[in-house]
């Protein structure tokens, strides 16, 4: 025992300098490569930005620029001071470019005031926005700094994945290369809201995003709430209505505010929505994304679909690999969701194979151009695919119809069968969207994606449906429409739809996932999604329901790329919680739920219905399985 606890010792001393020792080896490594230089670069309205210059020490050659715009800080700042990584891989970093990194308008060392998805001005006005600042950039990097080749790309994850984006629309002709990277479109359908239902589980993150510098600055301004060892359900539980949780916050928080007084997809949301700009591109853009982001889904498969409609002739293609949000960027042995495995080294194939060679093909004109349209990671099969069209137009678009019964099939119902399915729907107990004993307080969601979803199926307030056992396997591909109808007996009711991957009793576990799960049975999670029942006929016009009327729930889910093996089963669970991912609904309609009371929150019976008729069915994109 003495041994052991004196190993124990050793080790718990070694370690940290270890780490240490790491980090410094790679910050070592950048400063061996690459000379800082901080300067501030005037944009047309005479605002200065931040900006963090990492030029190749081997000038014997020309480079091309690779940048990274961020509200997030360039930290470190002090030209000594040199961060671990600089760029997107360390492929890239070891590869030479001139690095850039800036901090956006209105955040740390950058002057001028914040505005969350900074609505694009079109036309190249002196009026700024996030593409004039991209572009003023962009021609003084070219003007200013030495030995680059002319030509620029752009690289960014999530709000710098958005950064990217919105350097599209007038972007500078020297952009011939940008990768958004799980990019946000939208916040009334990413991040923050989806389908109009506001993400609770963002209620910490508002805090980042919600006040003003006083001016340039390398400390934080602003509080974030502390929420140190609290239990995640308790603490969102006794936020009560966002009535009362928005005390947490003091007056000046002004996103907070805004997300109050914008319930709805009103103007205010419309133009911050990069995607009506995405035309007269001729640049060049590789959009990423993970099948398991729980932060930024919308946005990857919505910017490439806006990019693809209104510029054909741009190059223009789309990845998405078995990644929660960012995970492409790190790795790893094991592609990991939670705690489920997709796979091994598929972050480094991706950077290897797809991510390099899209830079060192426009920005150096070396290697093959990107010959893929969509490469897509078949979660079920654990393997990557190559479309040449996505959503593939080979895929069949097929009903499968909830049945009374709980069972799902292609066929429709028949009279003789129940024609509903009834629950009580409790907001002061609600479906929670991990297992409780899985719930994080976390800046963000993002574990939750792939979770076995038996805890949910006990639930009476969760409806099960599931296929018999498949005898072939069925590949699922694009996106899904889930067609309800359905009624409560109240006013207000939200509706949440998930898709599942039921495995077989005798399925082997997945190596590289947690040894905690239990494959055999389980009920994997592929895809789910939410809508604010007010919504469902205009984001922008909210309507009650009718107490007992029949109503239509059409509901859209994101793009999956996902074999259902022989054996497995396709299950469709809906519920009307799922907290504290989502705030609870009171179920009784208000003009605004940020302002609902604890009096307007009530038990409502909901109902889905499978009449002959008034069907509730799920239509998925179905791909005839690769030979
Ligand atoms: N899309 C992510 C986010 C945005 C706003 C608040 C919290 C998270 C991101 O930029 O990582």
């Amino acid at each position: 025992m003495i041994k052991f606890l004196r190993i124990a010792f050793l080790f718990a001393l070694i370690f940290p300098l270890v780490l240490v020792s790491d980090i410094s080896a790679q910050q070592n490594s950048v400063q061996l490569q690459y000379q800082k230089r901080s300067v501030r670069i005037p944009m047309r309205d005479g605002k200065t930005l931040f900006t963090s210059i990492y030029q190749p020490r081997d000038q014997s050659k020309k480079y091309p620029i690779l940048m990274k715009r961020t509200p997030y800080s360039i930290k470190p700042y002090g030209d000594d001071q040199y961060p671990g990584r600089i760029a997107p891989s360390t492929i890239l970093q070891n590869e030479g470019f001139i690095i850039v990194h800036q901090d956006v308008r209105g955040r740390w060392m950058s002057e001028g005031d914040y505005d969350n998805m900074r609505p694009n001005v079109p036309g190249e006005g002196p009026e700024i926005d996030e593409s004039s600042d991209t572009y003023d950039t962009i021609e003084w990097l070219l003007k200013n700094v030495a030995n680059n080749n002319g030509k620029v790309g752009m690289w960014g994850i999530s709000y710098p994945g958005f950064y990217c984006a919105a350097a599209l629309p007038d972007h500078h002709p020297a952009l011939v290369a940008v990768t958004p990277q799980a990019p946000i479109s939208d916040f009334f359908f990413d991040d923050f809201h989806h389908h109009g239902a506001y993400l609770q589980s963002y209620f910490t993150a508002t805090s980042t995003f919600g006040y003003q510098h006083n001016g340039p600055t390398s400390e934080k301004w602003y509080q974030s709430l502390n929420t140190e060892g609290l239990d995640p359900w308790d603490f969102h539980m006794k936020l009560g209505p966002m009535s009362k949780a928005g005390r947490l916050f003091d007056e000046d928080n002004f996103f907070w505010k805004q997300l109050v007084e914008h319930p709805n997809y009103d103007e205010f949301w419309q133009k911050r929505s990069i995607l009506p700009h995405l035309k007269g591109i001729k640049t060049n853009v590789l959009t990423v994304g993970g099948f398991f982001d729980a932060e930024d889904l919308y946005g990857p498969n919505n910017i490439y679909r806006a990019i693809e409609n209104n510029n054909p002739e741009t190059f223009n293609a789309i990845v998405m690999g078995p990644w929660s949000h960012g995970d492409w960027s790190h790795e790893t042995q094991y592609a990991k969701v939670g705690k489920v495995a997709f796979g091994q080294n598929v972050s480094a194939f991706y950077q290897r194979e797809i991510e390099a060679p899209f830079f060192r093909h426009f920005l150096k004109g070396i290697g093959e151009k990107p010959s893929y349209e969509a490469l897509m990671y078949d979660t079920g099969f654990k393997a990557w695919r190559k479309f040449s069209k996505w959503p593939p137009t080979q895929a069949d678009t097929i009903k499968h119809y909830l049945h009374g019964d709980r069972t799902i099939s292609t066929q429709p119902p028949t009279d003789q069968e129940q024609s509903e399915s009834v629950f009580i729907s409790d907001p002061a107990n609600p479906v929670p969207h991990r297992a409780r004993q899985d719930l994080e307080m976390r800046f963000t969601p993002r574990p939750y994606m792939s979770d076995d979803q038996r805890f949910a199926s006990a639930r009476p307030d969760v409806l099960a449906f599931q296929t018999e056992p498949l005898a072939e396997p069925v590949l699922v591909t694009g996106d899904i429409m889930a067609r309800l109808k359905v009624s409560t007996d109240s006013t207000a009711a939200d509706w949440v739809v998930k898709l599942i991957d039921v495995h077989p009793d005798n399925h082997p576990f997945v190596q590289g996932s947690d040894a905690s799960v239990n494959f055999a049975g389980a009920q994997m999670m592929i895809r789910s999604e939410i809508i604010r029942g007010r919504f469902r006929n205009s984001y922008e016009k909210p309507e009650p329901f009718k107490p007992g009327v029949m109503t239509e729930i059409n509901l859209p889910l994101q793009d999956v790329c996902h074999t259902f093996k022989a054996g497995h089963r396709i299950m469709i669970q809906v519920q009307s919680t799922w907290f504290p991912l989502i705030d609870r609904n009171p179920q009784k309609y208000v003009e605004n739920i940020f302002k609902a009371t604890e009096a307007d929150f009530v038990k409502a019976t909901h109902k889905v219905y499978h009449q002959p008729g008034s069907e509730s069915f799920i239509e998925l994109k179905i791909m005839p399985m690769p030979r």
